[in-house]
């Protein structure tokens, strides 16, 4: 704007200001402009038409995290009862309220006769309700498999058993039919009269012995039976008869 354009403008809007009040109302009034191809507008509003918000309010912090809290309004007219909603991040539970609030109420109804902070405190979801040994946390936010299927890949093994042998319970190309370990066991022979019952024990110092197994039903001749070592390097074994 030219210094003689605004000079001019400024001339329009003080002839407004002075205009008679029943003039004076949410007018258009289109300022002289030197330049045919610009139109300055102003609009006069009635100052009676101005409302001022002169009340008080108090004010509500919520910290959350993995979740949120609905409705979003912060702020409010002291004394309001306010309905807050908890709701989780997918993989994880409401548990409490903390902060201004305690409890675990929901919805947590709040009464904000002052300003307030409040801490909605989420925790991961421990739920297994598909019994293949992963929550319903590591599912969602770890593994990306199916909270509620039992073998989300389909590939024959629960997404438990593939996680923890090292497999994707989401693929099923990673299988862990792939996987073979071998360890060595011990074959115990004894003999076992007809009718008698036998038990299996084992030591590793001989003088202290625990059950291996038990109700060995003899047969009149050589009752064989294998035991794996894995991870017992030594050990003893002997034969009771029950
Ligand atoms: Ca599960
Ligand atoms: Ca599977």
């Amino acid at each position: 704007m030219n210094t003689t354009k605004f000079h001019r403008t400024l001339a329009a809007l003080a002839a407004l200001l002075i205009l008679p009040a029943p003039l004076a109302r949410a007018t258009w009034v289109t300022a002289e402009s030197s330049n045919t191809n610009v139109e300055t507008r102003w609009i006069l509003i009635e100052s009676s038409n101005i409302l001022v918000d002169t009340r008080d309010y108090v004010y509500l912090t919520v910290n959350a995290l993995h979740g949120t809290v609905l409705p979003p309004e912060r702020q409010f007219v002291p004394n309001t009862t306010v309905e807050l909603t908890p709701t989780p991040d997918l993989g994880y539970l409401f548990s409490k309220w903390t902060g201004d609030a305690t409890g675990n109420a929901n919805p947590l109804s709040l009464l904000m006769d002052s300003s307030k902070t409040i801490n909605a405190i989420f925790v991961q979801d421990s739920r297994d309700p598909d019994n293949d040994n992963l929550t319903n946390y590591q599912e969602i936010v770890v593994y990306g498999s199916n909270p509620a299927l039992w073998d989300t890949d389909g590939d024959g093994f629960p997404d438990g058993y593939e996680v923890y042998s090292g497999f994707s319970p989401t693929s099923p190309t990673s299988t862990p039919e792939t996987s073979l370990v071998i360890y060595t066991a011990v074959e115990i022979r004894f003999g076992a009269a007809q009718g008698q019952n036998y038990r299996v024990e084992s030591s590793t110092d001989l003088q202290t012995w625990t059950m291996v197994e038990e109700h060995i039903a003899g047969t009149g001749g050589t009752v064989a039976r294998l035991y794996s070592i894995k991870e017992i390097p030594k050990r003893y074994f002997r034969s009771v008869r029950e």
